[in-house]
Formats: C-alpha cells, structure tokens, sequence
C-alpha cells in the first residue's frame, strides 16, 4: 500500500503551480545573459514550452505573463491560444524598472508626469488582464535609494499609497492586486517595499482585494520564513508565493535545490494555516534558468514543490498537538523529520502512473523529442530573455 493516503493524495491531485513566462526566455546576471538553442523568440513560444510542463505533471495549468516584454496586439487570441494549449494565462506582472524615466523612482516619483505615467502603466497591466481573464496583478517595484539623505522616504511612502489606491479603484470586482516585498537591489540602502510589514501595511489600508506576495528569494539570510507564511495566514493577507532558491541574494534558482528543507517547513505552515489549495493563497514559481535548459528545470521546480507538499501532508498532526500540549519537545521534532526524511518519490511516480502520466516526468520530456524540435525550429528571430 502507499505510504500517501488517498486523503493525501486528493489533496495533491488538485495542485496547481503558476509558471513565470520569463523562465522559458535566456537569462543570466549582470555579468551575461546566456543563450539556448530553442529558446522562445515571442510569447506564444513561452506559452507552448509552459504547456510542455503541464502536459508532463499535470501540475502547471497557467502561465504568468510580464509587461512589456509579452506584449502582444491581440490578448484574446494570445488567451484561446494558451486554452488551446490546455493551459490559462494567469497573474499579469508590471514592469517599472527598465525605462529611463523611473530612474529617480514610478509609484513612489516626485514628478507628477512620471508617476502618473507609472500608475497609467498598471492600469493597462488590469486592462490586459480583462481581455486574458487573469485575476492578479503583481507589483513588484525597484524603487528606492543608494545613499543616506538622498530621499525623503517618508514622503515616498505618502507617493506610493496615493498610487496604489488609483491603480486599486480599477480593479474589477474579481481581480487582486498582489503587492511584493524585496528588501534590497537594485536600491542598496532603502527599498520603498522591503518587508512583509510595508507591505502589509499597504494593502491592509487598500482593501479587501490587495494581498501580500512572499517571493522566497527576497529575505534576509537566517529569516525565518515560514513565520511569515504563518503570520501572513493569520491576517489573511498571504496572496500569492513566488517560489524560487537562493544561496546568497535573489539568486531565482531551482525552488526546492538550495535548501529542501526550508520549502518543507514553509508548506507545513501554509497547511497549518489553511492555505493549501486555497484559491486565496496562489503559487508561483518567480525563477530563471541560466545554465540549466528551461523546460526541464520548470518540471524539476514544479516537482519539487509536489515532493515537499506529499511529505507536509506527512506529518501526523494529531500527535503533534499532543507532542506540543505536553512539552515533549524532541517527540515533537521527530514527528516533522519523519516526514521530511520520508522518500515520497516512489508513491508520487506510482499515483502519477495511475493517472495516465508518465512515472518520470523528467525522463518523459527527455524521450519525447519537443526539446530537439524547438532547436531546430526556432531559428532566426531574436530569443526572448529576461527583459526583452
Ligand atoms: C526581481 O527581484 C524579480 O525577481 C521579482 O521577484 C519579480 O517578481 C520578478 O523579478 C519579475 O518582475
Ligand atoms: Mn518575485
Ligand atoms: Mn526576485
């Protein structure tokens, strides 16, 4: 019999990871942007390579796309295309950090014209996401500053609240708006939203509609995220997740490859705090793949999160309650390693089988030949990347 219970498994089966288009376009760091044979050269390329991950774990069933650089002259068509394709186009993400006018600042400008100019960009992001059906918007802003003394932050913040509540009262009545944190670059020494707390204090006074989104790259190291899942849960303001790993800074690796372990304990507390499989709580994978071919490291990524969901669902919570109650601290502990040490990998490939997936996702898409057609049909035209 499987160690995953069919409890567990319903559970899993209803799964869904949103994948970032971005993933599927070149990257690399400030230092060079790599080049792959095969790589997208428009979004609807992105769109099929995406559909290559869902097809293969059932666990990919929308695509996030990023404006400007998916910007296409027909959403409609771009959307029955993606349907076509068996996946939605999901979270609509702004872009104001690679125009020159948002040098000084967008949401949070001291010019009028600039900042009117940011907030008219978002309100065309919600625009967007009336004609591809999406339900987020996604803010992320690069604003800040370098030195002590260069800005007023206070009257940032002032900027950035009167922004957000314009681009707020357009919102439709199913749509969000999900506000992210980073606590720092490109601004080194303040950040307009650098904590879960800003942003928290942000959305908390726009309304119902606004929610937080926790980007696991973007803290600290030694932050204790999942106090933040947990506390986030609490107050119901927990949006949205951009998964992703990193070893030093915002690294946007493989979610799940630096530290297994972080990711277990961070999906035990949105089990704990309801927010597994909770339309209100959406996961997203927030990753590049500089090195690595795209597609495959999208199915590793969206794997990662299926092992680490299995072995949360684990944990045996009746006897933790009692474990806690009564202050046994090392029963307590072992109940949380049993479960992370547990290899769900032979289960998960078993239950994948039964459904009339491949057992090995990965070994699936290797055989299946997509990745040596795409290098030899995607020649000529210029290959979409991070930011183009
Ligand atoms: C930049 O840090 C970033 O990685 C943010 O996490 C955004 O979510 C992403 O880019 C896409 O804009
Ligand atoms: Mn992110
Ligand atoms: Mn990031």
């Amino acid at each position: 019999m499987s160690i995953l219970t069919p409890e567990i498994l319903s559970t899993l089966e209803k799964q869904g990871i949103e994948l970032p288009s971005w993933a599927f376009g070149n990257s690399g760091t400030r230092f060079r942007v790599w080049t792959t044979e095969g790589t997208p050269r428009d979004p609807r390329e992105k769109i099929a390579d995406a559909a290559q991950v869902n097809k293969y774990t059932a666990l990919a069933p929308s695509v996030a796309l990023h404006i400007p650089w998916d910007k296409v002259d027909d959403y409609a068509s771009l959307r029955s295309y993606a349907e076509d394709l068996g996946v939605q186009l999901g979270t609509v993400n702004s872009n104001t950090f690679q125009d020159e006018d948002y040098k000084w600042g967008a949401l949070t400008h001291h010019d009028p014209r600039i900042r009117q100019k940011a907030i008219d960009h978002h309100l065309e992001c919600i625009d967007i996401m009336d004609a591809t059906g999406s339900r987020d918007l996604k803010i992320w802003l690069a604003e800040g500053s370098n030195y002590p003394g260069q800005n007023d932050m206070r009257s940032r913040q002032d900027r950035l609240q009167n922004s957000l509540q314009q681009i707020y009262a357009r919102l439709g009545d199913e749509q969000r708006l999900v506000l992210e944190y980073k606590f720092f670059e490109p601004s080194f020494y303040h950040t307009d939203v650098p904590d879960w707390g800003t942003s928290y204090a942000h959305v908390a006074s726009l309304g119902e509609k606004a929610s937080v989104c926790l980007d696991t790259g973007h803290h600290a190291p030694g932050t204790n995220i999942e106090f933040i899942v947990m506390q986030l849960l609490r107050l119901g303001k927990l949006g949205s997740f951009d998964f992703n790993s990193r070893f030093y800074a915002d690294d946007d690796l493989i979610v799940g490859a630096a530290d297994p372990f972080q990711l277990f304990r961070i999906i035990l507390e949105v089990v704990r705090g309801g927010g597994l499989n909770n339309p209100d709580v959406a996961f997203m994978l927030d990753q590049c793949h500089n090195v690595e071919d795209k597609i495959p490291g999208q199915i590793r990524s969206v794997l990662n999160v299926q092992e680490m969901t299995a072995r949360a669902l684990l944990v045996d919570r009746t006897a933790l309650d009692a474990a806690q109650q009564s202050n046994d601290v090392l029963a307590a502990n072992a109940l949380l390693m049993d479960a992370f040490y547990t290899d769900v990998r032979p289960a998960l490939a078993e239950w994948r089988e039964s459904r009339g997936l491949a057992a090995d996702p990965m070994a699936a898409y290797a055989a299946s030949g997509y990745q040596q057609q795409i290098a030899a049909d995607r020649v000529g035209g210029t290959q979409a990347g991070w930011g183009a």
